[in-house]
This record gives structure tokens, sequence and C-alpha cells, in this order.
């Protein structure tokens, strides 16, 4: 039973013994979520504007602003004219991304490798579309030239084409620029599901000089989600940025009572603490900042997979972005042991496969920490 009558100060003692006995992120115990501990002037910034509406614009003007600026400067990086939204997270902007295009196009069927990420099968759900999807190769990226038979089969009805910039299981970022290049005979427009590669895949090129091109510089790419809160932002902060004003104005909805007469995105009241908690971030990192972070993110992956591959550990794939995916044997058995050590690593789609996301506060001490518990757990579970 709930206890109702509280002051607040012991209300907030309670739950902050609650939180406490949650995983921690400082602590090195979350280690395959790909959200993060974002910094406190960031919770501070979302804090300042915790009480405004980003559906209000005409009212709270300022937070509209930052808004603004905010899908400018992304959109920006990725050589796109400023339009979007920011949302609630990579899910929403990728079910408001299907919506757009689907309005867009008067498409039914979507098409996508079967690595996208479950919010894409969820926006097809919700929005009546058929997902028709094709198979990796054995390196787990698109077969490409599956890709474009299918494209060639359902062109007329056609809603879109997802591809994404840092797969949930492996963070491959697929060769959205070998599909355009490749597959030329259709129409075809294309998602870009960026909202894990989206802030570190454009700054690594130093290490990873291949990365494929997935950006607004493709004219078959519409629309691209960018997660803020997968590397550095308090959750939620999301980004859908789109290539044109008209596909914006396809998430307006009207609302004659409301000031402006309508309203953005799918959600109605959306706080102005992430426009603020966003901003912070860019005003503070810039792209040198984010290039900095990308880099030492993807350079300490490298240091955890050379550390497995020590273990006699087989990692799937040379990390390009910083997921760190290897095999075990009797994966349920080392996945239960790892957690009943607070070492909360994940499953993936790949049999026998476990990841780990290096994020911000996956530090040199953190994986050196994890490589010695999993030494243990293999070595006591004799696996
Ligand atoms: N697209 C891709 C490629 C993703 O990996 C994810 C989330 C999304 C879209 C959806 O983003 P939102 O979760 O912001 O809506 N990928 C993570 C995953 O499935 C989500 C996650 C994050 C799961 C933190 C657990 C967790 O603790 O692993």
């Amino acid at each position: 039973m709930i206890n109702t009558s509280l002051k607040p100060d012991e209300v907030l003692e309670e739950l902050r013994r609650l939180r406490l006995s949650d995983p921690s992120y400082l602590d090195g115990e979350v280690l395959g979520s790909m959200s993060t501990e974002a910094p406190q002037y960031l919770v501070k910034a979302y804090e300042l504007f915790i009480n405004t509406n980003l559906n209000d614009p005409k009212l709270f003007k300022n937070t509209y602003m930052l808004e603004r600026e905010c899908i400018s400067w992304l959109s920006n990086l990725f050589h796109g004219s400023g339009y979007g939204f920011l949302t609630y997270g990579g899910s929403e902007s990728n079910i408001t991304a299907l919506y757009i295009l689907r309005e867009y196009t008067g498409g039914e069927v979507v098409v996508a490798p079967a690595s996208a990420h479950v919010s894409i099968r969820k926006a097809c759900k919700l929005l009546k579309l058929r997902l028709v999807e094709s198979p990796l190769n054995d390196r787990f990226t698109p077969d490409i030239n599956a890709l474009c038979d299918l494209i060639a089969k359902h062109e007329a009805k056609l809603a879109c084409v997802v591809m994404t910039a840092g797969t949930t299981d492996l963070g491959i970022v697929e060769p959205v620029d070998r599909l355009i290049s490749s597959c030329c005979d259709f129409r075809y427009l294309v998602h870009v599901d960026a909202a894990y590669g989206g802030l570190i895949a454009p700054f690594i090129n130093d290490l990873s000089p291949n990365m494929p091109v997935f950006d607004f510089r493709l004219s078959n790419v519409c629309s691209i989600t960018v997660d803020l809160h997968k590397v550095v932002a308090p959750i939620p902060c999301s980004a859908l940025l789109l290539r044109s004003k008209d596909l914006e104005e396809l998430a307006y909805f009207n609302a004659p009572y409301m000031p402006l007469g309508f309203q953005r995105t799918l959600l109605g009241t959306r706080c102005g603490g992430i426009a603020a908690a966003a901003w912070a971030a860019i005003k503070v990192l810039g792209i040198n900042g984010f290039k900095e972070l990308a880099m030492d993110l993807v350079r300490r992956a490298r240091y955890l997979s050379s550390k497995l591959r020590a273990l006699g550990v087989e990692v799937i794939k040379d990390p390009e972005l910083p997921i760190v995916t290897f095999k075990v044997p009797n994966r349920e058995l080392v996945l239960n042991r790892l957690w009943d050590l607070r070492k909360y690593v994940y499953p993936t789609s790949i049999p026998s496969t476990i990841r780990v996301v290096v994020g911000p506060h996956v530090t040199y001490r953190v994986i050196d920490d994890f490589i010695e518990v999993l030494a243990n757990v293999l070595r006591e579970l004799g696996v």
C-alpha cells in the first residue's frame, strides 16, 4: 500500500532511496542500454523550462525559438534546410516520419531491411502500413539487390524505404548511399533511422573513414530521426528532421481553440524542457565537443572489443559505432549471472550474443571492471 500522508521532504527522501536501488550509470552497472547519465547542467536546463509547452509557441515564444535553433543546427549537420521537430524519442520520431511519408505519398507499403528497429514495426502497425522486410547478408548488412528487388516490386504503393544509421544490435550504419546509387531506376523516398548513430557517425570519419553517407545530400532522403538522449541529453530528447516545409506541415493539425489555430506533432502538450536541454547540449558541445565525445566512445568500444578477444570471446564485428556485440555459450545463464552481479548487459536478436553499448558513462575503468566480472562468470559457469 502507498502511504499517502507523506510530507514533500519525506516523499523526496523515499524517491531518492528508490532511485538508488535501481541501476546506476555512474557505477558502471548500466551496460546494455542506450541511455546515459545526462550531465547536471542539462538536467538544470530541462528543469528551467519544465513548465513550458512546445505546442503553444505563441505563448512560449522563447521555448519555440530554442526548438527552432536546435532543429536548424541539427539539420545543418545533415545538410538539410531547417525543418522538423523535437520529439520525445526515436519511436515518436519514427512513427511521425512514417505518418508524414504515408500522407505525402498515399503509399501503403514500407520496405526495410530486417535490422529495422521495433519502433518501425510499431509505426507500421499503428498506421496500417504493410512492412515488407528484406534479408541481411552474413555480415548483418542489408542485401542491396534484394532490397532493390522489393522496391521494384512495390514501387507503385511504396510509402517509403527505411534504412538505419546505427542498428540496435550491432551499430551498423547501413549504406543508404549505395542503395540509392545502385537502385536508381525507381521512384522512392527514404526515411533514415539515425536514432542511435545520428550524433556519432558524422563525427568519426578520422577513425572510420568509409562511413556511408545517409543525409539530405541524397535526394531520396526525406526524413532523419536523431536522438539526443542516446548520447548526452536527459530522457526524453529526440529530433525528427525533414527535407521540406510541406513535409513538416503534414504534421500540423487544426486546433481552432489554440492561439496559433493549429498544433504541431503527434502529441499534444510537449515539455519545453527537451528544447532547453538540446539547446544547452548543442551550445556547450558544438561540433568539436560532439566529435571529441564520439571519437572517445569509439576508441573505448575498440578497447572493450580487444579486451574481449584477449579473453577468447568472439566479437561479432569490429565496432564502427560504439556498440560491442559478442558471443557467449549458454547466453541465458551468462546473462542471468551478470544481472545478479548488477552488470546489466542486453541480449540481441542474433543468437547467443550479448550487447554492450559504450555510452559516455562506460569509461575505461568501467570496461576493465566488466571484463574482470565477465571472466569470472565464464570461468565459474565453465562455459
Ligand atoms: N531506432 C533505433 C535504431 C533504436 O535503437 C531505438 C531505441 C529507437 C529507434 C527508438 O528510440 P526510443 O527508445 O528513444 O523511442 N533503441 C534502444 C534499444 O532498443 C532503446 C533502449 C534504450 C532500450 C534504453 C533500453 C534502454 O534501457 O535498445
